[in-house]
């Protein structure tokens, strides 16, 4: 056997250790990608708190430059509040606090002095920002207002938490307060954020429904509320955003008012609505395969992993092609990373795979015999490419990535959005998919409806209409509800 065929046996078959569990079995796949591809550590000794590491938060970071420049786009200015908030302002609202009491943590002592005032770690911002909105807010001409943080947070959670889902240290909470003249400029509003948030989300790739919450799972202290769940490959959906109606409620608790264009002292209208890293979650679960990540383009930390085919002799000639063509896509400001490492050509191409790249360069002495590199994408399909047209090549690749990404995982969502006209049929898709049943709108028989197909109502669809018989009572159906087993 001579050199060559001998270790292009190794690059193909490679070790035992390079291999992921199926992603069928969601939670171990789940956790041994976010280990393996270097995505969060969750060795902290903190329950439910978890570190970034490097790649994992340059992926965060890709994905909330995607959202900020939204917001940015539609007028939202960034800003910062303190992390401590004074307890007399945060248990103000009542409903707001009944609800979120249970799910704080407190800070009662600096050094060896106790303090006087208990203070609270943000579990959200409204009781920190509002009383700034109430000096920050005089007249007409200071509205609407529109301010959004990226900030961490922090949720005394009892469920079960997991990295990047269900956090007692949300570390990239993207938060967007509002306030307006009137009822009508705020509803308009939530309409922007749910635009906004829609483009967002289809910008990485992660397909949606949009529901208005049942009024049991309102934000506390909200008119309503509208949620972007996502479904994950176990079955259960994912609130990935949501967006509130505040009304006048924190404007009348904190006493924030305007002087209106007849001179009248009035209440704001408020919204706000929130974003977390369990978008990173979607990106990861939603594409991911049997081989690690699949990363849509636009976020993508390494787009082009080149791996040189090195053998004895032409090793030169290899990595001066190489090092030509990382050039010639980095002058192009594509993301691309020449692996020069030591690890064989087979680690490599699972190390990239698995990091969710989605072009591979290879180019190897046969290659370069035709002037040729090797493109793969992550799909695995290969082309051989002659070397000055690369660049175009992966353009090329470029331009269609994301939509394919997309459409691909929209086409899913919408195959498990399955339509129930019975209890039992509705059954049978709770768990695995999305049910969407006719529903009379009324809260006793929403309720009984979530115990008796054992999942959670998501609420009514924002983009379908309900007909027929509600499947709970049998009423009229006054819209078409999602109901599914959630995280
Ligand atoms: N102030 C408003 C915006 C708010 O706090 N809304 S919220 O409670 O619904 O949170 C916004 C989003 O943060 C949720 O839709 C969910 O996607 C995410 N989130 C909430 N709790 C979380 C947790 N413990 N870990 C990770 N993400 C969480
Ligand atoms: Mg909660
Ligand atoms: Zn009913």
């Amino acid at each position: 056997m001579s050199e060559e065929s001998l270790l292009t046996t190794v690059s193909i078959e490679g070790p035992l250790s390079m291999s992921l569990p199926p992603k069928e079995e969601f939670s171990e796949w789940y956790n041994e990608v976010l280990r393996t591809a270097e995505i969060m550590d969750v060795r902290y000794p903190v329950k439910g708190m978890y570190v970034w590491h490097p790649f994992g938060f340059e992926l965060k970071d890709r994905v909330y430059d995607e959202l900020k420049a939204g917001l940015r786009s539609t007028g939202h200015d960034e800003a910062m509040f303190p992390l401590l908030i004074p307890r007399t302002e945060l248990m103000k609202e009542g409903e707001h606090i009944a609800d979120f009491e249970k799910e704080v943590f407190w800070v009662d002592r600096a050094g060896v002095d106790e303090l006087e005032e208990p203070l609270a770690l943000r579990p959200t911002s409204e009781t920190a920002i509002y009383p700034m909105f109430r000096l920050w807010i005089r007249s007409h001409t200071d509205l609407p207002l529109k301010v959004f943080q990226v900030v961490n947070t922090f949720r005394y959670e009892t469920e079960h938490t997991r990295p990047l889902i269900r956090l007692r240290e949300i570390t990239s909470f993207k938060e967007a307060h509002t306030a307006h003249a009137s009822a009508g400029e705020a509803e308009a509003q939530v309409d922007e954020a749910l635009g906004v948030y829609g483009e967002f989300f289809e910008s990485i790739g992660v397909p949606f429904t949009v529901t208005r919450r049942p009024s049991w799972d309102k934000f506390p202290g909200a008119e309503y509320t509208y949620a972007f769940d996502t479904l994950m490959p176990n079955g259960r959906t994912l609130q990935i955003g949501t967006v509130h109606n505040l009304g006048e409620n924190f404007a009348e608790t904190f006493d924030v008012t305007f002087e209106d264009e007849d001179g009248e002292q009035r209440h704001v209208h408020q919204t706000c609505y929130g974003i977390s890293e369990r978008c990173v979650a979607a990106v990861i679960g939603v594409h991911g395969d049997d081989n690690g990540l699949r990363l849509p383009w636009s976020v993508a930390p390494v787009q082009v992993a080149v791996v040189p085919i090195l053998f004895a002799g032409s090793e030169e000639e290899v990595m001066e092609a190489c090092l030509d063509v990382e050039e010639r896509l980095d002058e192009e400001g594509i993301r691309v990373e020449l692996d020069d490492s030591d690890d064989r050509p087979g680690e490599k191409f699972f190390r990239w795979e698995l990091r969710g790249a989605p072009v591979r360069i290879e180019i190897g002495p046969r290659d370069l015999e035709s002037d040729c590199a090797k493109l793969v994408s992550r799909e695995g399909e290969e082309t051989a490419v002659p070397l000055e047209g690369v660049v175009e090549r992966v353009q090329a690749v470029a331009s269609e990535y994301d939509g394919r990404l997309f459409d691909e995982a929209a086409a899913n969502l919408e195959d498990e959005l399955v339509k129930a006209d019975t209890i039992e049929g509705a059954r049978g898709i709770v768990g695995r998919g999305v049910a969407v049943v006719g529903w009379c709108g009324e809260d006793g028989c929403g309720k009984s409806l979530e115990e008796q197909l054992n999942g959670d109502l998501l609420g009514a669809l924002s983009d379908r209409e309900g007909s027929g018989e509600c499947i709970g009572c049998g009423s009229g159906a006054r819209v078409a509800a999602a109901v599914a087993r959630t995280y």
